[in-house]
C-alpha cells in the first residue's frame, strides 16, 4: 500500500533557558547548517522552514523557589506550544528544533491542545539519557530541562502545568522512555512510581535494541492515537555525539541508534518530533548536528537497501 508522505514543517526555538550549560540556543541553526531540510527533501518530503520563534534572553540567574528562569521558560514554552499547534492545525508534521528540553513542555502542550480538540489521544516516545522527571522539591539543579515529563504529567509550577487543555496534559501510562542512564536520587522514586514504561540502558544491554524497540512500539501501537517522538541528542553515546551540554557515558552506539530510528519509521506511528539539546558550543566541527541529520534520515525512511513493506 502507498502511504502518503506528510508535509513537514521545521520550527526553531533558539534558547538554552532551561539548561545548565549555555549554547543550546545555537542548536536550530546548526541543524540547518547540517542540511536537515535538504536531507528530508531528498527523501521525497515537502519541507517548510518556519524559521525561529522569539523569546526572552537567558538572564543566567540562580534558581528562585527551586526553578531557574521560570518566567522565561513559561514565555518560551507558550510560543513553542502555539507554534507546534499551528503546524498541526495546518495538517503538517511539526519538527521542533531545540533548544533545551524544557521546550518539550511547549510541544507536548500544543499537541495536547490539538488532540483534545479532536477527541484524540497521544503518546510519547522519549529518547534520552535522562528521565527528565524532576520536581522543584527534588531537583539537584533547578534546571527545568530536567523536569518536562513531570510537568506534563501534572507535577510542576503554575504557568507550566496549565499550558495544555487540562492539567495534567499527558498520561504517564502513555510515555515510553528509551536509553535512560542518569536519574537523580529522589527522581528515581518518582520515575518508578510514575507509570511510565522505562527501557533503561540495562534493558537495552540485556535485550538488545531490536527487542527493546519491538516492545516499545508494540505498546505504543496498542495505546492508539498520535505518537510524538522527543529526541534528546544526549541519548546517544558521547563518543559519537559530543555536542551536548550533559554527556553521559554508556549510551546507544551508532548502529543501535540507527536501528532505533529505522524501527520507529517502519512502525508508521510517528506524527510529530522534537530534536533537542544539541549544543554547538560543545560540538566538534558540527559532527553531532551531522549525526542528528543522519539519524533523522533513518527516522523518515532512509534505508540502506529498499525493502518490501509487506515483510515488516
Ligand atoms: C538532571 C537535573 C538533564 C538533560 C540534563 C539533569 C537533567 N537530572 N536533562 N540534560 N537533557 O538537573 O535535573
Ligand atoms: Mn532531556
Ligand atoms: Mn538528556
Ligand atoms: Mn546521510
Amino acid at each position: 500500500s502507498v502511504v502518503r508522505k506528510p508535509s513537514l514543517a521545521l520550527i526553531g526555538a533558539p534558547t538554552d533557558i532551561g539548561a545548565g550549560h549555555r549554547g543550546g540556543s545555537m542548536g536550530p541553526e546548526a541543524l540547518r547548517v547540517a542540511g536537515l531540510k535538504q536531507a528530508l527533501e531528498r527523501l521525497g518530503y515537502s519541507v517548510e522552514d518556519r524559521g525561529n520563534l522569539n523569546g526572552p534572553v537567558n538572564p543566567d540567574q540562580p534558581p528562585v523557589d527551586g526553578y531557574r528562569h521560570l518566567p522565561e521558560v513559561v514565555e518560551w514554552c507558550t510560543s513553542v506550544r502555539d507554534g507546534v499547534r499551528g503546524i498541526l492545525e495546518d495538517d503538517k508534521f511539526p519538527i521542533l528544533l531545540g533548544g533545551d528540553h524544557c521546550l518539550a513542555i511547549g510541544s507536548l502542550a500544543g499537541l495536547a491542545q490539538y488532540c483534545a480538540a479532536r477527541g484524540e489521544a497521544y503518546s510519547v516516545l522519549w529518547l534520552d539519557a535522562h528521565a527528565d522527571y524532576n520536581t522543584a522539591e527534588v531537583s539537584p539543579s533547578g534546571n527545568i530541562h530536567g523536569m518536562p515529563l513531570a510537568v506534563a504529567t501534572g507535577h510542576g509550577p503554575k504557568g507550566l502545568v496549565d499550558l495544555g487543555p487540562a492539567t495534567p496534559f499527558l498520561d504517564p501510562e502513555r510515555v515510553v522512555q528509551i536509553g535512560i542512564r542518569s536519574v537523580d536520587a529522589v527522581e528515581k522514586r518518582l520515575v518508578v512510581s510514575s507509570g511510565m514504561e522505562v527501557h533503561d540502558m540495562r534493558r537495552i544491554d540485556e535485550n538488545g535494541m531490536r527487542h527493546t524497540m519491538e516492545e516499545a512500539l508494540y505498546l505504543l501501537k496498542g495505546l492508539g492515537g498520535h505518537v510524538h517522538v522527543s529526541f534528546d541528542v544526549d541519548f546517544l553515546d558521547p563518543s559519537i555525539a559530543p555536542g551536548v551540554g550533559t554527556t553521559v557515558p554508556g549510551g546507544p552506539t551508532y548502529r543501535e541508534a540507527q536501528l532505533c530510528m529505522e524501527m520507529i519509521h517502519d512502525s508508521g506511528l510517528m506524527r510529530s518530533l522534537d530534536l533537542m539539546e544539541l549544543n554547538p558550543a560543545y560540538d566538534i566541527r558540527n559532527a553531532t548536528a551531522d549525526l542528528t541529520v543522519d539519524l533523522v534520515e533513518s527516522l523518515f525512511g532512509q534505508q540502506i537497501l529498499s525493502r518490501h513493506d509487506a515483510a515488516l
